[in-house]
């Protein structure tokens, strides 16, 4: 370029548009002619005012448009500027100008196609759209509209502003939720991401997010840096400003660097699944150790993040994912994050002997302990509740417990020596899920090793479950994982009102194991006898080979 025609080009600051008008004539003349004596294109990104806040020269095809954050209006909203740029083949809006549009939420795009001669030719242009039933995400208008250059401009995207605003309110939220897209992109079975998709839903709703909508994708390829591709994320983009959305929870856990340059290019709070269990977990904790293991987990996943600190991870601390007792700590540096962890981590310890104490003084008196797990929204409280006589909170949530709770039982024995009272002491216990984050199983660790020494697991399996099968193996690998899976074990179906009494029954021989209803006490003699099975039977013979010769084989 001439210093000339550099000059020139940087005049173009100086001009203002009149605010009512999209363009003038002149300008449209002048960019034109600019623009093809150059061979370039050139591009105007102009403001409400009518003022030209950036001027950018590209090459023949295309433009890059700088950094826009500074200009933002407002995450769902538009951003204040139209793009107005030329095109030197006299071609149509591309697929690229589509996706700025979307993904810089620009008032407009304007492409202002040249003829041979290097004035203005045809004038394409599109805005996007609010939410519609066609599910529409933009406009193209006809070609050099004759209500391009005459519309009043201001009072046109005041009225598409109130629109789109209109489109956001229209889902109803009962108080102060948060409102979510939920997104799986993944190239497992349709069967499984489905079944994925309805847990990642009731984990959302359990958080108290309210659901707007799902995106399914089963894509040909991963994309490694935002696992979909830029037209995917341009089209929910869009959807989320069409419905309000600022939020989007991914089924898939992501890796640090993805969630910075997925909420980099979207300029949404992204957030995992990881993520959503450990937001739960932070509103449920409430004993001490809970609130400690809560913020252990959450700063141990804070911590590979840190090193991407961006956008992303400064909006990552209100609302959702940022909640619970490490909420105001989520800002500092690495090294106070390792600092903290160690404390927490000494602090875990010191608890953990207190309680070893209480262990032991349970130990001497001899009581069996029974230990109540299984996967999460099973019935374990209810169950508990019902056999200790507790009023622990119930709730058809995942997640309700996350702190355990122990009471002893008294038990209705029937052995055939005679009825005599026997005592257990029964553990309420958090559920388990699915692909368990690792931090969370890191900071629980020494609430599960407390399970190994139970006497007994109750394995209880929700009956009714569509994903039964799933489930039970979900637990049984954490067990393992958590080296648990040699303790003695019942598997106790639960829920078994909500079936009918032959399907039970062959769900019990399949699997082997008793089944109940923790809302029938009645129903619990089947449990009564499989525990004094395992416990009575196995210990009486722990006994004889412990008190009189242990190499007396029985
Ligand atoms: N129909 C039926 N519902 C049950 C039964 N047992 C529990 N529920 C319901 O299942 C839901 C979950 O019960 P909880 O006892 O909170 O389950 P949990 O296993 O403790 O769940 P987390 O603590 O979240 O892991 C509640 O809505 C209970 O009322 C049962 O035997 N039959
Ligand atoms: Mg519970």
């Amino acid at each position: 370029m001439k210093p000339s025609q550099v000059k020139r080009i940087e005049r173009l600051y100086r001009r203002r548009i009149p605010p009512q008008k999209i363009a003038t004539p002149e300008l449209l003349r002048l960019l034109s002619h600019l623009s093809s004596e150059i061979r370039r294109q050139i591009g105007i990104l102009v403001g409400r005012r009518g003022s030209i806040e950036i001027v950018m020269v590209g090459d023949q095809k295309g433009i890059t448009i700088p950094d826009l954050s500074r200009y933002r209006s407002g995450l769902l909203r538009l951003r204040g500027l139209r793009l107005i740029h030329t095109h030197l083949q006299g071609e149509p809006l591309t697929e690229e100008d589509l996706a700025d549009l979307a993904l810089l939420r620009l008032d407009m795009i304007v492409a202002i196609g040249l003829d041979g001669d290097g004035s203005p030719g045809p004038i394409y242009s599109a805005h996007l759209l609010p939410d519609n039933p066609e599910e529409k995400m933009w406009e193209i208008l006809p070609p050099s509209s004759p209500m391009f250059l005459d519309i009043d401009f201001l009072k046109w995207i005041q009225s598409l502003e109130d629109e789109f605003q209109k489109g956001q309110r229209s889902v109803p939220l009962r108080g102060p939720q948060e409102k979510a897209i939920l997104i799986s992109v993944s190239r497992e079975s349709r069967d499984s991401v489905e079944r994925s998709m309805e847990e990642l839903r009731e984990l959302a709703e359990s958080s108290g997010v309210f659901v707007v909508d799902t995106v399914v994708q089963r894509p040909q390829k991963i994309y490694p840096a935002t696992l979909m591709g830029e037209g995917k994320l341009r089209d929910l983009l869009v959807k989320c400003m069409q419905l309000g959305v600022d939020l989007i929870i991914f089924d898939q856990n992501l890796t640090p660097g993805q969630m910075a340059s997925i909420s980099d290019f979207t300029e949404l709070r992204v957030i995992d699944r990881t993520q959503l269990i450990l937001d739960i977990f932070a509103q449920r904790a409430h004993t001490l150790d809970g609130k400690i293991q809560v913020e252990l987990a959450q700063l141990k996943y804070l911590l590979p993040r840190l090193a991407k600190k961006t956008l992303a991870l400064s909006r990552l601390t209100g609302g959702i994912g940022g909640r619970g007792p490490g909420e105001t700590k989520l800002e500092i540096d690495r090294r106070r994050v390792r600092d903290r962890i160690h404390l927490l981590e000494r602090e875990l310890k010191r608890l953990s002997m207190r309680r070893e104490q209480g262990r032991a003084r349970r130990a001497k008196t001899g009581i069996p302990t029974v230990s109540i797990i299984g996967y999460t929204n099973a019935g374990k409280t209810t169950l508990f509740n019902l056999l200790t006589r507790s009023q622990f909170q119930v709730e058809d949530r995942l997640f309700s417990t996350l702190d355990t709770a122990t009471r002893r039982l008294r038990f209705p024995a029937s052995s055939p020596i005679g009825s005599r009272i026997r005592e257990v002491v029964i553990t309420d216990t958090v559920g388990f899920i699915r692909d368990l984050p690792e931090d969370l199983i890191g900071a629980f660790r020494p609430t599960f090793e407390e399970l190994q020494e139970s006497d007994l697991l109750i394995h209880l399996i929700d009956i009714s479950s569509r994903f039964l099968e799933e489930k039970i193996e979900a637990v049984e690998r954490t067990l393992s994982e958590l080296k648990l899976s040699g303790l003695p074990t019942v598997r106790v179906f639960n829920k078994v009102d909500k079936l009918n009494p032959e399907e039970a029954e062959a769900i019990c021989r399949k699997y082997g194991g008793v089944a109940i209803s923790a809302l029938q006490p009645e129903s619990l003699h089947k449990l009564f006898a499989a525990i004094e099975k395992k416990l009575w039977n196995g210990m009486a013979r722990d006994r004889l080979t412990n008190g009189v010769s242990s190499d007396i084989s029985l």
